[in-house]
């Protein structure tokens, strides 16, 4: 069977234009004028464009005593409901755990996916045999990034050795390192002082890691995956402390990318303060919501290309699961949901106000993440041959954010209450439609992983600090006899 989109505006990272779309098993097999196909979808006054890819979420991830309420069920039903059709998910090992038995869990979990997916692995300790797997993960597996938690001491936190050995094996591989860049020796120290000091609240948590700790750790990555020669994407960018290491390597032609969520770029810090304990202990995440001056950074980085992707870090907790930390803020479970809202928000935020494109919109929720993890064109892309992944995005459509209506499992969004306007009218996975004017008609299981290569040639092109500091034995007379 075939299906056709008309009548609608093709939207890509760099080109808009009238045409139709034709889908034959799961593909796009023709871009033209006056197509037909079995099933017509009618895109007048929409825009046709790459389904949004998520490059972070932690779908029932094991975290904090508990599991993140969103399994790979109801979390790709809501990317789907909000037009994205990838998630890249953190396959997570316990500390101790071999990686490849950590991507068996992963593995049994997505089989309900509704979209595409895809895994990062985390690299939660080091050894003998996380070393020797990596080689499996990435050319067996097709997993070519690898995430490390500067933060969560005494849980995920890596070393800086640690992080170092990882880079450079990652390097050989031609694989990619993720980091979570928060400096969690400080945050460690500030958290039991707050503590001390009776400062239990949820507001104690955003107090705990403000945004020097986030820049130091970003700088401090930087540096050492420059000495590694790994290229390197630093998760959800909040700051601008953080922001301007970024745009610093970048300009010194280092392969860094900065990935804004899009909690940081549309909530702020008074979340937590001018509000009562549920409300702000639903927003704790890491890193915290941050002030006007940092969003207005992530934006400009948006605009600029400083920074290169929107993401969620979709972690969403039940208020149950939030009120475990009451009396102690440090318990509350960090994360927040955002699967179903990015790109409304993104495009009310971002493109309604004129911030953004429509072009740099794809860009920053697709094309650029598929180009970065290495799945570029099969997903991201309008193109024949590609997957036909697709949302046909009316921008004059809609509605206020409600957790009534909300496809995740949580009893409340952190978006509750705003206005969007931008919402999908198709979204489609595959080719196929899995989300119609309001109403899901997905499949569990049709979602299938995608695999991601490494890309090795990234690796080569990286600023020359081995080659201007390899040690060269210097020819010299005059050594003096050793002794005296
Ligand atoms: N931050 C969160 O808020 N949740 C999950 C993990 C993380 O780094
Ligand atoms: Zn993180
Ligand atoms: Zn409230
Ligand atoms: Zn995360």
């Amino acid at each position: 069977m075939t299906t056709v989109i008309k009548n609608g505006t093709i939207v890509t990272h760099d080109l808009t234009y009238a045409a139709d779309v034709l889908i034959d098993d799961g593909k796009i097999v023709e871009i033209g004028q006056n197509l037909t196909g079995d099933e017509t979808l009618d895109a007048t006054g929409c825009y046709v464009m790459p389904g949004g890819i998520d490059p972070h979420t932690h779908l029932e991830m094991p975290f904090m005593g508990t599991y993140s309420a969103d399994d790979f069920e109801s979390g790709t039903r809501a990317a789907l409901a909000g037009g994205t059709t990838m998630v890249v998910d953190f396959a997570l090992p316990s500390p101790g755990q071999g990686l490849l038995d950590a991507l068996k869990m992963w593995d049994n979990k997505s089989t309900r996916a509704h979209c595409d997916y895809s895994f990062h692995m985390a690299v939660t300790w080091w050894g003998e045999q996380v070393f020797d797997e990596m080689e499996t993960v990435v050319k067996d597996r097709g997993i070519n990034t690898f995430k490390h938690f500067m933060a969560y001491k005494g849980a995920l936190m890596v070393q800086d050795d640690e992080m170092y050995a990882s880079f450079q094996r990652l390097s050989e591989l031609g694989a990619i390192a993720l980091v979570h860049a928060e400096n969690g020796d400080v945050v460690a120290d500030l958290s039991a002082k707050l503590l001390a000091d009776g400062n239990t609240g949820p507001e104690g948590h955003a107090y705990s890691r403000p945004p020097q700790v986030e820049g130091e750790a970003t700088n401090r990555a930087i540096m050492i995956a420059d000495m590694a020669g790994v290229p390197l994407y630093v998760v959800h960018t909040s700051c601008e402390e953080s922001h301007e290491a970024i745009r610093r390597a970048r300009q010194q032609g280092k392969r860094v990318w900065g990935e804004p969520l899009i909690q940081h770029l549309t909530l702020d810090e008074s979340e937590y303060f001018n509000a009562d304990w549920d409300h702000a202990a639903r927003r704790v995440m890491s890193p915290p919501f941050r002030n006007k001056r940092h969003q207005d950074s992530l934006w400009a980085g948006l605009q600029s290309g400083s920074l290169s992707v929107v993401a969620t870090d979709h972690c969403a907790f039940t208020t149950a699961q939030k009120r475990t930390g009451v009396g102690d803020f440090t318990k509350i479970p960090n994360g927040t949901g955002g699967l179903e809202d990015r790109m409304p928000m993104l495009w009310t935020h971002g493109v309604a106000t004129g911030r953004l494109t429509p072009n740099e919109f794809v860009a920053v929720t697709s094309t650029n993440i598929a180009k970065i993890l290495n799945c570029y064109p099969r997903k991201g892309a309008v193109l024949v041959g590609a997957d036909a992944d697709l949302v046909v995005w009316d921008p004059q459509k809609e509605k206020t954010i409600t957790a009534d209506a909300q496809q995740s499992a949580i009893d409340y969004n952190v978006f509750e209450g705003q206005y969007v306007t931008g919402l999908p009218r198709y979204t489609l996975s595959r080719g196929r439609v899995m989300f119609a004017d309001g109403e899901m008609r997905g499949q569990e299981g049709h979602g299938q992983f995608v695999k991601r290569a490494p890309k090795g040639e990234v690796n080569k092109a990286l600023s020359s600090w081995k080659a201007l500091t390899a040690p060269r034995p210097v020819e010299r007379s005059g050594i003096p006899a050793s002794g005296v």
